[in-house]
């Protein structure tokens, strides 16, 4: 296989999925109008509601004026939000399908799915041998581009599938023909088992990669398949609208429609790649200029699981949020859904998130305008979640705020052990909740530990002990010689600390022999210090690398990073409780800590943050 074009992939869409789960779940309402709602807003519309007029994302009540007889149903709702984990667990039921036939699924979507099926179709050929006249029966729902017109007419559909087998099968032997005419047989089948293990029908593309695959599946709806092969993909491209395809919808898209004037996508042929250089970076022009010859040669990379999960929220009209309570109140819904689900996604596929991403939009003048930060993702601790979220969010005091997202993402897979589970379960190491976050200073006698701090008032050395009892390095990893560095940088600096002296044990075992508690397993109380909330990238530890901070823009040295990080996560924990309790935090622990450390038992000392910023800051 070494042309672009030798390969078959398939893309499974359920025909308008929310309306099919419900009228699974209620048989009433199979064959009405119906739309799905989540917040008033219609977000799946049945065809026979598509039929009488109704389109998506229009308010409930105006579907109801278009189509008096359709059929409501609100989404269900969880966290005062909507949820759904039913219309989730319908699309994995699919994908369950999928994976008794196919080894390589990658589920793209709550409702989508590519199948890279070039082995399947390979090996039927060789086992198999069909007619024409036998591929005629088998596709009897199948569309093919260049030999029906647009519409879904039955008649054009098997009078155009009849010339193209007698054309291309019977008489050329084209290759790539016979691969697609046998791909599609096997897409028909899976289509087939779909609908009777799940009753859902469905609707697919089959091409040679995923863009086409994908464009091609919306060709013909519902419940039809449409095979485009590369002989076709020139004329189709003179009448498909640049944002229709497959990652054009968004900013590149409109770059091409307003500042290249590429309405359909032949006109990208236009452009040299050199043309294409001057506007977009290398990546995106050589993506733009090979797809704009039908060249796609992005894997089907097999995943079953989603990429990220996100709890989000839209805050329409008079819904929006314009005060800090509100917020408060908000990021704390959403930071419990999404917190419930990873924990769900941790037992069911044995991975972790390290990376949060907040995303909200709020209104300028009428506008939405969309701000996003990501972060380190760490123990998955639903206040923690909330008051990371709402520092960012309430940083700029951007009011009203009429969206927000809470996304997780770059997924590590660790070894489920019990106290690995507990630990991130059970948010040992759990941040308290805003209204209640001191932060305070703590000196000790390593300089480099000399960090702020969130600490819970009497029960911080409780929490200490706990965990010391309930964390063992070896636990996580049982082999200590296979240590893996995207799951130790999620744990406590406790264990990174053990980890991280038992590897240099292990490459020069004569030096700190006599620090290592590796063989008692022990660990050592380094104090519940905020660093244990900042996850740190193994690569980015790397003490002679250089890392730029999202923060401030700086350069910090590797090995620097994380206490530059920390610094950062208690300045702004620190203006997001000063903000919302208008007192002055710092001001007031300070104080409580000068007093501390006035006292005779105490060896507590403290320094404030902008000496530990200017310290770290240019590291
Ligand atoms: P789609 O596949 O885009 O649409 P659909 O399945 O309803 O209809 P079609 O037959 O045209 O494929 O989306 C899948 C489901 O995702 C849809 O039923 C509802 C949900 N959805 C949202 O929750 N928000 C959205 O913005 C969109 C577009 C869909
Ligand atoms: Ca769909
Ligand atoms: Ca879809």
């Amino acid at each position: 296989m070494s042309s672009p074009e030798d390969r078959i992939i398939a893309l499974i869409d359920m025909d308008c999925f929310f309306c099919q789960v419900e009228s699974r779940d209620h048989p009433e309402l199979k064959g009405q109008p119906l739309v799905v709602s989540q917040n008033n807003v219609v977000l799946a519309v049945s065809y026979e509601a598509r039929a009488l007029g109704v389109t998506r994302f229009i308010r409930s009540e105006e579907a109801k004026e278009k189509c008096p007889t359709v059929n409501i149903v609100n989404s269900p709702i969880s966290h005062g939000k909507s949820d759904n984990t039913k219309y989730r667990m319908a699309g994995q039921e699919v994908i369950q399908v999928l994976k008794q036939h196919c080894p390589t699924i990658e589920r793209a979507s709550i409702d989508e799915a590519y199948l890279d099926i070039t082995k399947l179709v390979d090996d039927r050929l060789e086992t198999t041998l069909s007619s024409s006249e036998d591929l005629r029966t088998s596709l009897s729902n199948t569309f093919v581009v260049g030999y029906c017109g647009p519409s879904n007419d039955e008649i054009q559909r098997s009078q155009g599938l009849q010339r193209w087998l007698e054309e291309v099968f019977d008489d050329i032997s084209d290759d790539q023909a016979r691969r697609l005419a046998i791909a599609a047989v096997i897409v028909e089948e899976l289509r087939r088992e779909i609908l009777q293990k799940c009753s859902f029908t469905c609707s697919a593309g089959i091409s040679y990669n995923k863009v086409l695959a994908k464009l091609a599946c919306g060709l013909h709806k519902p419940n039809k398949q449409t095979i485009l092969s590369s002989a076709e993909v020139s004329e189709l491209f003179t009448a498909v609208p640049v944002n229709k395809v497959r990652n054009l919808g968004g900013k590149i898209g409109k770059t091409l429609m307003e500042n290249l004037n590429c309405n359909v996508m032949s006109d990208l042929m236009r452009f040299t790649l050199q043309d294409l250089l001057k506007v977009f970076d290398e990546k995106t022009a050589d993506w733009l200029f090979n797809i704009a010859r039908g060249v796609d040669n992005e894997p089907v990379t097999p995943r079953l699981i989603c990429k990220s999960i996100a709890a989000s929220k839209n805050f329409f009209g008079k819904a929006a949020i314009t005060d800090l309570e509100g917020l408060k109140e908000w990021v704390g819904e959403l930071a419990g859904d999404l917190v419930e689900r990873l924990e769900q996604d941790f037992e069911d596929n044995n991975r972790r998130a390290t990376t949060l991403t907040v995303c909200y939009h709020h209104l300028v003048e009428k506008k939405n305008v969309s701000q996003s930060k990501s972060c380190p993702m760490g123990p998955y601790n639903k206040e923690r979640i909330a008051g990371i979220a709402f520092d960012i969010i309430s940083r700029n005091m951007q009011m009203p705020i009429v969206f927000i997202s809470l996304g997780t993402s770059k997924f590590v897979s660790v070894q489920k052990s019990g106290n690995f589970v507990s630990y991130f379960k059970k948010g040992v190491h759990s941040a308290k909740p805003m209204e209640n976050l001191e932060i305070r200073k703590e000196g000790s006698q390593e300089e480099a530990r000399e960090i702020s701090k969130i600490s819970r008032e009497g029960n911080e050395e409780k929490s200490v002990e706990d965990r010391g009892s309930l964390i063992k390095l070896q636990e996580i990893f049982p082999d200590l010689n296979d240590i893996d560095h995207s799951v130790l940088a999620l744990l406590p600096m406790e264990l990174q600390d053990e980890a991280k002296l038992y590897i240099k044990n292990k490459e020069s075992p004569k030096v700190n022999n006599a620090k290592s508690k590796m063989s008692s397993g022990g660990v050592r109380n380094g104090g519940n210090t905020i660093k244990n909330f900042v996850v740190k990238n193994s690569s980015a530890v790397e003490k002679s690398s250089m890392i730029r901070c999202s923060e401030c823009d700086q350069m910090i040295q590797g090995d620097k990073f994380s206490e530059h990080c920390d610094f950062h996560v208690a300045q702004n924990l620190q203006k997001s409780i000063n903000r919302s309790l208008g007192r002055e935090v710092l001001g007031d622990s300070l104080k409580r800590n000068r007093e501390k450390s006035s006292s005779p038992k105490s060896n507590k000392k403290t320094r404030s943050i902008d000496s530990y910023f200017s310290k770290f800051k240019n590291n």
